[in-house]
């Protein structure tokens, strides 16, 4: 386990967003986000009759995966569409008791008008204590403003996503030239990140997209989904998207995670399935190691 997390004086929270995310992949020496994505009917038999499933399985495989993972991302509609966003709550506190230095993200992919988003980001930050949230930016830069006017927290603005249909929109061509989803690359990595705490997600599923988004932003944080479930490619990924520091992504998997075994070994299986992608990550040439 790295040492910094038995060490008492690490304080976290009085960074902002970039140097907590630094300090996270410094701290875990790795950029894997777990997904914590937990599905009733996909759960252990030896979790089914448990008064908190969610929790309980989280918990194990928190406790199993500690030090391993940069990141941590619990996704909203899972918990809520179970009635379990209690268990949400619990496994945000948990993180922020047992790997204070890793981030937790909230996927929760919000977007409404300013007042209302003023609602989503209160309860993502003040509620649920998240430090960054996903957020859809079509409806704008004001609606994107509730979110990045928390300094201290980061708000990761979908760009060029995994799914199948993505290129609907977000590949259209545009007027000026470039496509849709470069704009949003260009637009978060200048006029809305003032406070300089936005992050943007793009699908592994897509390397060409996230070379293009690498170079009109940087320097930016980018979430990649996609990796494992969705076969996403890893390698064309890190091609892609790598800083010249070997940083700058926050590589997520999900199901191939969590869901590595069925049985009463679940948590060892994660920790197991986290640790190979962690390394096969780490073996690639342009990853500088710790
Ligand atoms: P797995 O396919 O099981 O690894 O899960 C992927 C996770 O990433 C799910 O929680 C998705 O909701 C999320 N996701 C995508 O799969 N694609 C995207 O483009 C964006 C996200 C996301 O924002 O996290």
């Amino acid at each position: 386990l790295p040492e910094a997390v038995s060490t008492a004086c690490f304080l976290p929270m009085n960074l902002n967003f970039t140097e907590r995310l630094e300090r996270a992949w410094d701290w875990s020496g790795s950029l894997l986000c777990i997904g914590l994505d937990p599905q009733t009917e996909r759960l252990p038999d030896c979790l089914q009759g448990s008064e908190r499933p969610f929790f309980t399985f989280n918990k194990a495989i928190i406790e199993a995966t500690r030090g391993l993972a940069c990141a941590y991302k619990p996704q909203f509609a899972h918990y809520a569409a179970a009635g379990r966003l209690d268990e949400l709550e619990a496994t945000l506190q948990l993180l922020r008791e047992r790997v204070p230095e890793a981030i937790c993200i909230l996927d929760a992919k919000r977007g409404d008008i300013g007042s209302t988003a003023e609602r989503y980001a209160k309860e993502a930050f003040d509620i649920y204590g998240a430090d960054a949230v996903t957020v859809n930016p079509y409806m704008g830069g004001d609606t994107l403003q509730p979110f990045t006017n928390y300094g201290d927290r980061g708000v990761v603005v979908l760009c060029k996503t995994s799914n199948a249909g993505s290129g609907d929109l977000q590949n259209l061509a545009l007027e000026k030239g470039g496509q849709l989803f470069e704009e949003v690359a260009r637009l978060a990595a200048t006029d809305w990140n003032a406070n300089g705490n936005i992050a943007l997600v793009v699908g592994a599923t897509y390397p060409e997209e996230l070379a293009q988004v690498r170079k009109w932003a940087p320097q930016l944080p980018i979430l990649v989904p996609g990796i494992g479930a969705q076969g996403g490619d890893l390698e064309g990924t890190l091609r892609a998207g790598l800083r010249p520091d070997g940083k700058g992504l926050l590589i997520n998997s999900s199901r191939g995670i969590i869901y590595a075994s069925a049985g009463e070994d679940f948590a060892e299986a994660a920790a197991q399935a986290a640790r190979e992608l962690g390394e096969a990550i780490n073996r690639y040439p342009g990853r500088v190691q710790r």
